[in-house]
C-alpha cells in the first residue's frame, strides 16, 4: 500500500490546499493530511481548528486521512510507514524553502522522497496569509476557501475569537 503525507500548516485549507489533496489523493492508496507546526509562523487557528476545517472540506474523498502533529515530519513519515511526502509548488520563490526541506527530509529518513505538484493555474496566488489579510479587512473569501468551512473562517477571524 502507497501512503503519502501531504504536510502543511492549513492556517486555514484554501482552495490550492484542497486542489493539490484532491489531485494527491489518485495518486496514493492513502493520503494522510498532517497539520504540523512551522516554527516561522504564528498560526491564527489552534490545530483543532485546522483539522476540524479540513475534515469537513476532505469528507467526500475516502482514502484521505487528516491529523496532527508536533514533532519532526520525518518521524511522523516513518511512524505512518509513509513512501512520500507531498508538497504544492506556487512560484519560484516556494522552491527554494521547498528544495532545502526535502533534502534535509531524505537526510532524516533516507527512505522519503518527496514529490511536488504544480499549483494550478488559478491557484498560483492563494495563500492562506491571503485569505487572513482579506478577510480581516472585510472583503469576500468566497473564491479562496472551500464553501462548507467559509463562513466559520470570516466570523473567527473578524471577531479575532
Ligand atoms: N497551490 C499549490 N500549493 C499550495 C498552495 C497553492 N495555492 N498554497 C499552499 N500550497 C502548498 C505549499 O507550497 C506547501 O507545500 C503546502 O501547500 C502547505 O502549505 P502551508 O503554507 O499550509 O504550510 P507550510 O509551508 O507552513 O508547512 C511547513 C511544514 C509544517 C510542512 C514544515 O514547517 C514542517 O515540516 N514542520 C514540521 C517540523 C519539521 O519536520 N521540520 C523540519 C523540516 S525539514
Amino acid at each position: 500500500m502507497k501512503i503519502a503525507i501531504y504536510p502543511g500548516s492549513f492556517d486555514p485549507v484554501t482552495l490550492g490546499h484542497l486542489d493539490i489533496i484532491r489531485r494527491a489523493s489518485v495518486m496514493f492508496d492513502r493520503l494522510i493530511v498532517a497539520v504540523m507546526h512551522n516554527q516561522n509562523k504564528k498560526p491564527a487557528f489552534s490545530a483543532e481548528e485546522r483539522v476540524e476545517f479540513l475534515k469537513r472540506t476532505t469528507a467526500d474523498l475516502p482514502n484521505v486521512e487528516v491529523e496532527s502533529f508536533g514533532g519532526l515530519l520525518a518521524d511522523y513519515a516513518k511512524q505512518k510507514n509513509a513512501c512520500a511526502i507531498v508538497k504544492g509548488l506556487r512560484a519560484v520563490s516556494d522552491f527554494e524553502y521547498e528544495f532545502q526541506m526535502a533534502l534535509a527530509n531524505r537526510k532524516l529518513n533516507p527512505e522519503l522522497d518527496t514529490v511536488f505538484l504544480m499549483t494550478s493555474a488559478e491557484y498560483m496566488y492563494l495563500s492562506s496569509s491571503i485569505v487572513k489579510d482579506i478577510a480581516v479587512h472585510g472583503g469576500d473569501v468566497a473564491d479562496f476557501v472551500p464553501e462548507g468551512i467559509m463562513q466559520d473562517i470570516v466570523r473567527r477571524i473578524r471577531k479575532g475569537e
